[in-house]
This record gives C-alpha cells, sequence and structure tokens, in this order.
C-alpha cells in the first residue's frame, strides 16, 4: 500500500453554483452565507426558480484533498455517490486528479447528493444541499489499509447530518490512532456546530480528534460566545494538538497550547465567490502539516489556496495551486 499524506471523508455532492441577488434570498427564505438540508420537492423548486447554474464537483472534503492534491501532496478520498450522471462525474473529477477514490457507488437510488449553491454579488455563498446518496455512507465503506496508510485522516463535521456516517468516522479514526496516525476534523458550518455542539466538544474532549479546522462563527457558535479570545482560549482547553480558526479577510490564527500564530489574509482585489475558502485553507495547512512545516509555514499556505480560490467560481482549482507564487514562496 502507498503512503497517503492525507486520506478526507466527506459528504460527496455536485455544486450547482448561480449569482443571485440578495432580494432573491430574501424571497427564497434563504439563510444567508449557511448551509441548509432541503428535501426533493425543496431541491426541484429552487433548481426551478434559480438563474442558469455551472456543475462543478464539490463537498467540503472533496474540495480540500483536491487542493491538496493540486500542492503536490497524495492523498484518498470516501464519499457516497450514486451510478448516475452527477456521481460520474463527481468520480471522474477527483480520480482525474490523482486522488485514490474506491467507494462503491449505490445503484441509482437515492441519486448523487447536490448542493444549489447561490453567489450574491458580495462573493458571499449560500448553500441549500439535497444529501441524496450521502445517507447511505456507513462503516462499511471505511477501507482500514488505506486510513492505516493516511498520515492524517480529515472529515467533516457535516458528515453528522446523514444517519450513520458517524459510525464511519468513529472507526476510522481508531484505526488511524491504532496505527499511529492523526486525524483531524473541520466544524463546516455555524449552523451545523449548533446541531451537533455536545458531539462535536466530546469527540475533541475524548481525543477522538487531534487538529480541528474552524472559522471564526463555528468558532464562537462551539462555545456559544459572542468573544473570539474566550472561545479560542476554549479551543486551546479542548483540541489534543491544535486548532486553526479561518477569519475571512482577518486570515487566520492557529492556537496551540498557550501559543497564537496569525497570518493575514492575502490581498483580494475581487472576491468572485468565496466557495471553498476553508476548504482550500484546509488543503493548504495540512500540506504544510504533512510536510513537516511549522504553524505559520502552514497557515501561509493556507492563505495562499484559499485566496486563490475565492478569485475564481466555484470551489475546486482550475490550475495547479503548485505553481502559484504564494505557495511557491513557502515550498
Ligand atoms: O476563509 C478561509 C480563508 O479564506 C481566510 O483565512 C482567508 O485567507 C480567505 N478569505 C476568505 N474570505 C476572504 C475575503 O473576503 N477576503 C480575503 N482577502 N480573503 C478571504
Amino acid at each position: 500500500m502507498t503512503d497517503y499524506d492525507v486520506l478526507t471523508i466527506g459528504n460527496a455532492i455536485v455544486d450547482i453554483i448561480a449569482r443571485a441577488d440578495d432580494g432573491f434570498l430574501d424571497r427564497e427564505a434563504i439563510q444567508k452565507g449557511g448551509m441548509t438540508l432541503i428535501d426533493t420537492e425543496r431541491a426541484e423548486h429552487l433548481y426551478g426558480v434559480m438563474g442558469p447554474g455551472i456543475e462543478m464537483s464539490g463537498g467540503s472534503a472533496g474540495n480540500t484533498i483536491a487542493g491538496l492534491v493540486s500542492l503536490g501532496g497524495t492523498g484518498a478520498y470516501v464519499g457516497k455517490v450514486s451510478n448516475d450522471q452527477l456521481g460520474e462525474i463527481f468520480a471522474h473529477d477527483i480520480r482525474a486528479l490523482g486522488v485514490h477514490y474506491a467507494t462503491r457507488p449505490l445503484d441509482g437510488h437515492p441519486p448523487t447528493a447536490r448542493s444549489m449553491i447561490l453567489v450574491t454579488p458580495d462573493g458571499q455563498r449560500s448553500m441549500n444541499t439535497y444529501l441524496g446518496a450521502c445517507v447511505e455512507l456507513g462503516p462499511e465503506d471505511i477501507d482500514a489499509a488505506v486510513v492505516a496508510a493516511a498520515k492524517v485522516t480529515y472529515f467533516e463535521g457535516y458528515l453528522w447530518d446523514p444517519p450513520r456516517a458517524k459510525q464511519a468516522i468513529v472507526e476510522a479514526a481508531r484505526i488511524a490512532h491504532d496505527n499511529g496516525r492523526e486525524v483531524a476534523m473541520t466544524l463546516s458550518d455555524a449552523f451545523c456546530v449548533h446541531r451537533y455542539r455536545d458531539e462535536f466538544l466530546d469527540l475533541m474532549r475524548s481525543g477522538t480528534v487531534d487538529i480541528v479546522f474552524a472559522n471564526e462563527s463555528e468558532a464562537l457558535s462551539l462555545y456559544e460566545v459572542n468573544d473570539l479570545g474566550t472561545a479560542l482560549d476554549q479551543l486551546a482547553k479542548d483540541t489534543k494538538r491544535f486548532c486553526a480558526v479561518t477569519r475571512s479577510e482577518k486570515g487566520c490564527i492557529v492556537v496551540d497550547g498557550d501559543q497564537r500564530v496569525s497570518v493575514p489574509a492575502l490581498a483580494i482585489a475581487d472576491v468572485v465567490d468565496t466557495t471553498g475558502a476553508g476548504d482550500l485553507f484546509a488543503s493548504g495547512f495540512l500540506r504544510g502539516y504533512t510536510m513537516g512545516l511549522d504553524h505559520e509555514k502552514c497557515a501561509k499556505l493556507g492563505v495562499a489556496a484559499a485566496g486563490h480560490i475565492i478569485g475564481q467560481i466555484g470551489p475546486r482549482p482550475q490550475t495547479p495551486l503548485k505553481d502559484l507564487p504564494a505557495v511557491k514562496a513557502v515550498l
């Protein structure tokens, strides 16, 4: 078995990305900046009323592994699609990057997940996700040899929405730790944190997770506080290794015991679409981490990858990230 830098596990989703104004979000009662789960009926309605879309493979952890490989790392992915057209697109895109992807697809039902992502003129993205085939991900989809071969196993907090994926994660974390590997998670979304606050805190405090990625609103939501300093102090206590907190245009801060490492965001002239910013930050950070770099260099790779992705539409890099000047400056 070849070694992998990172294995990511997540909801395998194809994004349908369209521009929309704030009036559209209001009329459709869409939670701006968030991820809302929708059923078939709502998906059909939204698809019917939204503007012309661009389809692109997505899924938070899928984006993270795509970015990591684009930065020159090696990776594997676990996530459930169906053997329908969107599923074939998802599988093609991730394998074409050289990511090991062997999760057995469903036989057509439920169909592959899709997220209708509305991007407002300010570049903010609002996601409406139909989970489809993702609800079938379970412990049987975890390949112990792949987990054992990955330096870091990384998963999404979003996996607490489907019913059995959490069992897959607990199993993967056990295998990773039995093999001397590390486990990382992203808190995913402030409302997701609200849904699973106690379970996420338990994953951290029990040491099931070593490394945590979060943005500011997720960190505040986790501790139900309004003050970032308080949340960071709590994160320092609750995370086994360290926590990387992203702050949009304010960059990021890595919290590791008493140590705080801040790195500014890249100056971006035009924020086109923030879809994937946090995912690609994790790509950059983990690329550095699995090369043994210090927190500052990891964070610089994170903001470089994130800064690139918000200058284009969609969460998958269209040119190799390893060639970016801000990446070359660190590697
Ligand atoms: O959100 C994750 C990361 O994406 C942040 O740490 C920044 O590096 C980057 N990012 C997200 N939103 C913005 C933004 O509005 N402006 C800039 N310059 N960077 C952003």
